[in-house]
This record gives C-alpha cells, structure tokens and sequence, in this order.
C-alpha cells in the first residue's frame, strides 16, 4: 500500500505529527480524511486501489494510524484494534497454541488477567502470576516451567512497579520465550520497549495515546516482518478491527503527545511529592519518587515518569473510598491518560475482577490519572479531597 507513507524518520514529535499522514494525494487535505467506508470500487475484478477492498482488512484511516504508531514505537508493523484487550487477545492468539504456558504480571491490569483467567486457561494457555520487577523470580519460574510469553507491563496498573525490560528480554530470549510490554502507562514517548529488546508492545490506545477519553482503542506492535503478517492474517480473520472513526480520533490524540506526556509527569511528579508528606497518606507509589523500588529502573529506562500516581490511605477502605467521592476537579472514574484528571478505588472499580487472586490490589489504594490541567489546582482539590481523614 502506498497511500498515507508520510514521514519515515525524524524526531518523535516530528514522526507523531507526520508518520503515516501524508497530505492527501487528490485534495491536499493536510489530515488524513475519515474514510467512512465499507468495501472499494474495483477497477475490474481483483483491481484493487493501493490494496484496498474491504474495510476489516485494511481501511486508509486506519492505516494512517498503524503506520504512525509502528513509527514511535520503532517497529516493523502496527495494527490497530477496536480495544486494548482486542489487541492482547490477538496477540496472544498469535503466538499461543493450547498447551502453552504464559508467565504475567502478579499485578498487571484486572483485564488482562481476567483473559488469561477466564478465558485462554479454558482453552488450555495456562498463566503463572510473577513479581516481573524481580528478576531472579522470573529467571527461576522460567527455569520450572517454559513460557512461551513473559508478559510484562511497567509501570503496572495500579501499583506502578516497574520492570526492568531490557533484563527480562535477556532472560526471556534464553529460556525461549518472547517479551511482550503493555506500554499503555509510559506511552512510546516516555518509554520504548521495542529498543530495549521486546518482541511486541501492545497498548490500550484508549489511554495516553488517544489522550482525550473519547475513543476505545488498542494496537499491537512487533518489530519481526513474520510475526506482523500472522497479527495481520489473525485481525483480519477475527475481525476486531479499529473502525475508521475511531482511528481517526486516536491519530488527532498522538500528534499532540509529546507535550502532554511532559505536562502529565510535571504535574504528577508535584502530586506525588505534596502526597509523600500529607498526613492522611500511608504510603505514595510513584516511579519518579527517589524511594520507590523501581526508581533507578524507570530513570534508565524512561524520558519521564507518567502521568499515574497510586497512594494508600492510612483510614482503609472506608476512607479510600470516601475520599473518592470527595474530589471537585479529579473526576471518579474508570480508565486514564485523558487530559482531565481521574481518580479511582481500584479494589472495587478497575481490578474488581483480581479480588480473591494473586493479583487483588489493596482496598485502601487510590488511584490518580493526572492530567493536564493547572497543577496547582490539582494539589488543591487533594487537599481538601483528604482533609480530616
Ligand atoms: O480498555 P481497553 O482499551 O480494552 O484496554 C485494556 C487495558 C490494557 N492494558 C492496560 C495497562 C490497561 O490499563 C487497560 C485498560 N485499563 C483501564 C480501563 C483502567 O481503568 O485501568
């Protein structure tokens, strides 16, 4: 396909504004049109136009987006899903067979586990929750038992641990196994897992790189040709694709990512620091905290430290879930990476579906998606938010 080649290289501002999105041949549209269409003209039978005949297979708007993404990650290929748990269940349906083994997250995000719990362990992938920022125990669960993915997401949703990537692909590449990252968290701007030695990155799109909570989205990306072709055969024989809407809006979010990364982490990184010394604060996981385990990881492995702040309370869970209720500017809901900042009581919200298992988070945990607003605002509506408590 030729259409949308856009810019091939540059800076990553340079790439996330141009890659994929050349003006459009015929109107000179400088974005890439909506191209709300299901099937194309052919100029005689099997005389595709640039390749395209059916919008599950491949749709230009889309493309645009794949090509972008493929760009800031560094990989060969991007293809992009109707959701973040679309692009999981691809890829692992990519590279599993029945049989196989999978060693997670013990604290990856709820819905990832809950697809390997119930869903590929019923077809027989069976999954082993690991500490993944400890190296050695995920050396040694390797060593007991050979994985045919570690999959590995950092920082992790909603403990932020982290995990040091290029020393699981090392020890994944030896025991014969791929290293997929969920990038979701860090986003290619702070953090590129491809170059660090990963096989595939997927990511909620939902999140950072459509930026605004108004799409649903997720996307894979491989640096292997041959692993690209089977992700591609797979999204077109299983369907999940993004609809062009959909792509259109994720691709509008990632042209503006950069700035909103660096603004993100200054005001999270101001929220963390006025959290460590509050009174009714137990304990702050941030990885741009000097104390948090993973800080020295993150410093190498990241540009900045996010947008996420996680905090206990010293109340429990009444108290985490009052003061939930509590805040004037952060929004109460599920989901984050949008511009407007969002707070969440994971234990009863996003990872309700961990609760019983290794991966339950603790009750009275708070979770931050802070956004880009006035950050002084931010640390006032915290303050109150928490006052008395
Ligand atoms: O929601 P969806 O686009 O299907 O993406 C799933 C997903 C995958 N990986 C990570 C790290 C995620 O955080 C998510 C979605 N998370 C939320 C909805 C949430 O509020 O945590």
């Amino acid at each position: 396909m030729t259409i949308n080649s856009g810019a091939d290289h540059g800076g990553f501002e340079t790439l996330a504004i141009h890659a994929g999105q050349e003006p459009d041949p015929r109107t000179g549209a400088v974005v890439p049109p909506i191209y709300q269409v299901s099937t194309y003209k052919q100029d005689g039978v099997g005389g595709l136009r640039d390749g395209y005949e059916y919008s599950r297979s491949a749709n230009p708007t889309r493309h645009a987006l794949e090509e972008c993404l493929a760009a800031l990650e560094g990989g060969s290929r991007a293809l992009a899903f109707a959701s973040g748990l679309a692009a999981e269940d691809c890829l692992l349906r990519a590279v599993c067979a029945p049989g196989d083994h999978v060693v997670i997250p013990d604290d990856a995000y709820g819905g990832t586990f809950r697809l390997m719990a119930r869903v590929f362990a019923e077809w027989g992938v069976s999954y082993r929750p690991v500490p993944i920022s400890d190296v050695a125990a995920v050396r040694d669960a390797l060593a007991e038992r050979p994985a045919r993915v570690l999959w590995a997401e950092t920082p992790t949703n909603p403990l932020l641990s982290v995990a040091d990537i290029g020393a699981l692909a090392d020890i994944a590449h030896q025991a014969g196994a791929l290293l997929v990252v969920d990038n979701t968290f860090a986003s290619p701007y702070l953090q590129q897992p491809l170059a660090l030695g990963a096989d595939a990155v997927v990511h909620s799109t939902t999140k950072y790189l459509g930026g605004h909570s108004d799409v649903v989205g997720g996307a894979v990306v491989v640096a292997d040709q041959a692993l690209g072709e089977r992700l591609a055969f797979l999204q077109n024989a299983t369907g999940a694709v993004a609809g062009p809407f959909d792509a259109w809006l994720t691709l509008r979010g990632v042209k503006t990512l950069a700035v909103r990364m660096d603004q993100h982490s200054r005001n999270a990184a101001r929220v963390a620091d006025m959290l460590t010394r509050h009174p009714a604060v137990l304990e702050v996981r941030y990885p741009g905290l000097p104390g948090h385990p993973g800080h020295e990881v993150a410093a190498k492995q990241m540009r900045d430290f996010g947008g996420m702040v996680s905090f206990r309370v010293r109340g429990g869970e009444e108290a985490a879930v009052a003061a939930c209720g509590r805040t004037r500017l952060f929004t109460l809901g599920e989901s984050l990476g949008g511009v407007e900042s969002l707070v969440e009581h994971p234990a009863r919200m996003t990872h309700a579906s961990a609760a019983g298992s290794p991966l339950e988070v603790p009750d009275d945990l708070i979770r931050l998606s802070v956004g880009i607003e006035t950050g002084e605002d931010l640390l006032e509506d915290l303050r109150q938010a928490l006052a008395g408590l």
